[in-house]
């Protein structure tokens, strides 16, 4: 599109803006940066009939290993009011979403204002609500057009992704100042380098994928060559955030990492030193000319000879069986601090359980851990939880439970647990007892 086709789209966009009260002056964007304590979640997971997406495609070919398909989701296309209206009776002022590139770009250079003005609105609601947005453009689903001109795997989307994102941050200036770029892009090396093949990998199911679309070049973000979508991420990212400053200067931009703790264990050195040079060290030094670098925060592995060894028998476990020691997450940002060297944001952190206890216990010790590392003089600017809701966690299905509050499958119905109250209570109590929070 050409500058003026962006001008023009803005303009249209004045509409969906934001009434200037004061007590919304205080919220927008420049105001004096607090802490951010809020939620995370991502467009594909929770607003449902994401159906230009490429996970739609991959979700219903035959053979799938997806265990069920994204469907309606949580309904969050039309709940969003209801998501934020939850953050903020917990007292949080911030809520980190993903904007959808499949809805905002259906076709080839073809925008919808109708998408980039409903980002907008939830944009505009969640300052009203004293609640600092904060927007990633990729998580993880790409229009299915994307991945049919060879998607991750060639150079040629990060034009593409540079375009979307100037995009979009027009249409979002003056609403929203913190920005994601791409989330957790070492993901696919960490697996790569464990020998852990992406599903759609497996050749029947990529031609299945690729017949959908209709094209032979078929390719998501984690398939084929881990290293070479490694390289056009990073490129993205690069571009994607060189284009988000030319619309808002302003603007704080970083990527997100997976990164769980990682420690070598008994002739673990190896595979230790492997997944930190190829899914670690590269990111950490392209972070270092960001804004911040969002940490993403599960679980605790050591390093065997090949792969991971097995929990010790007395870990805390989540439900996919993975420790998940409350200490893991102190531990990661100080390693992404000293490598990156820039301001760290949890941009996720969570646990995956059926038992709320656990969860209120476990986000009650962890914080403390983070509490220890500011209080030692690391920069944090954030915390956010993953997530809000329980939501399509990928190929798991609806199964896994990382929510804050529980969704009804059939009525959408959100229901608050107790974690929710608990994460907003012990926040208060920071913010009354600490200079920083
Ligand atoms: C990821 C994503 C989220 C997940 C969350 C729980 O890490 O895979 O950023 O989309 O749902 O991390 O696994």
């Amino acid at each position: 599109m050409t500058p003026a086709g962006f001008d023009r789209r803005v303009a249209l966009l004045a509409g969906v803006g934001v009434a200037s009260t004061p007590a919304l002056a205080r919220t927008r964007v420049g105001a004096s940066p607090r802490f951010l304590w809020g939620v995370a979640t991502a467009g594909h997971q929770i607003e449902g009939g994401n159906v230009n997406s490429d996970y739609w495609v991959m979700e219903h070919v035959p053979g799938t290993y997806f265990k069920e398909p994204s469907g309606d989701a949580c309904d969050s296309l039309s709940r969003w009011r209801e998501d934020i209206a939850l953050i903020r009776s917990a007292g949080l002022n911030s809520y980190r979403f993903s904007v959808e590139w499949a809805r905002i770009e259906p076709e080839p250079g073809e925008f919808s204002d109708a998408a980039l003005a409903h980002y907008r609105r939830i944009c505009v609601a969640c300052l009203e609500a004293g609640i600092t947005p904060v927007v990633t453009l990729h998580h993880f689903s790409s229009p299915r057009w994307v991945a049919a001109m060879g998607g991750w795997e060639d150079f040629a989307v990060v034009d593409r992704f540079a375009r979307y994102a100037e995009a979009t941050a027009r249409t979002l200036s003056g609403v929203v100042d913190w920005f994601c770029t791409m989330n957790e892009p070492n993901a696919q090396v960490t697996s790569k380098v464990l020998q852990r093949k992406p599903w759609a990998a497996e050749p029947g199911l990529r031609a299945a994928a690729a017949r959908a679309v209709g094209s032979d070049r078929f390719h998501m973000y984690f398939l084929g060559d881990s290293f070479k979508v490694r390289d056009v991420c990073l490129a993205a990212h690069a571009k994607g955030r060189d284009a988000i400053k030319a619309a808002i200067p302003h603007a704080r931009v970083g990527m997100t990492l997976a990164l769980q703790e990682l420690t070598p264990g008994t002739g673990g050195e190896a595979l230790y030193r492997r997944i930190f040079a190829e899914a670690r060290a590269p990111f950490y030094a392209a972070a270092s000319s960001d804004d911040f670098l969002g940490v993403q925060t599960y679980n605790k592995f050591e390093t065997g000879a090949g792969d991971y060894l097995p929990a010790p028998a007395d870990a805390m476990k989540d439900m996919f069986g993975y420790p998940t020691p409350p200490g893991a997450l102190a531990a990661v940002v100080r390693e992404a601090y000293t490598h990156a060297k820039v301001p760290i944001f949890v941009t996720e952190h969570g646990n995956n359980t059926n038992d709320d206890a656990q969860r209120i216990q476990h986000l009650r010790s962890a914080i403390g851990g983070l509490e220890a590392e500011i209080a030692a003089g690391l920069p944090v600017q954030g915390y956010l939880h993953w997530s809000l809701l329980d939501n399509f966690e990928w190929s798991s299905g609806y199964v896994p439970r990382f929510g804050l509050v529980a969704v009804d499958r059939k009525t959408f119905v959100r229901t608050p647990k107790p974690s929710l109250n608990a994460y907003g209570s012990l926040v208060r109590n920071l913010r009354r007892n600490r200079p920083w929070a």
